[in-house]
């Protein structure tokens, strides 16, 4: 089992998206391990996109993620890292298959409304940076059989 970190952007909490993105999860059988609601410093704000610094785009979209609150969690399952991202859709939402969650809720690269891990190894980095361990609560849940042969 994999877990990946998913952040609703504040564009997903203003919008009142954010029980229909977590259902999607949830329907694709994705369990949620951890969730929080938070504003986010600057700080963890140029930590998490600290890859991107130098991009033209970088302080726009550090002021975009902590303008509002998010809602952070934890997605455990087979594969998580990449079959959230799948269900998340391209980056830039005009260009996102139907279907995702970028594709049906939002226009515009700016306001995607959603992060979530692109490798494993990123994955645990991030999650480390945005929860504790004792954040977690891992557990079985009797659907699992009915998910995983
Ligand atoms: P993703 O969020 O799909 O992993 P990314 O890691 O390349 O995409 O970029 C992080 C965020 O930065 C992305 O969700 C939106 C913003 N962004 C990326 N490329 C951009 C661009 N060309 N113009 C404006 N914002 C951009
Ligand atoms: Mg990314």
């Amino acid at each position: 089992m994999e877990r990946t970190l998913i952040i609703l952007k504040p564009d997903a909490v203003q919008r009142g998206l954010t029980g229909d993105i977590i259902q999607r999860f949830e329907r694709r059988g994705l369990k949620v391990v951890a969730l929080k609601m938070l504003q986010v410093e600057r700080s963890l704000a140029e930590e998490h996109y600290a890859i991107h610094r130098e991009r033209p785009f970088y302080s726009g979209l550090v002021e975009y993620i902590i303008s509002s609150p998010v809602v952070v969690m934890a997605l455990e399952g087979k594969n998580a890292v990449k079959v959230a991202r799948q269900s998340i859709g391209a980056t830039n939402p005009a260009e996102a298959a139907p279907g995702t969650i970028r594709a049906d809720f939002a226009l515009e690269i700016g306001r995607n409304l959603i992060h979530g891990s692109d490798s494993p190894e990123n994955a645990v980095n991030e999650l480390a940076l945005w929860f504790n361990e004792s954040d977690f609560a891992p557990h079985t849940r009797v659907s699992e059989p009915w998910l995983y042969e």
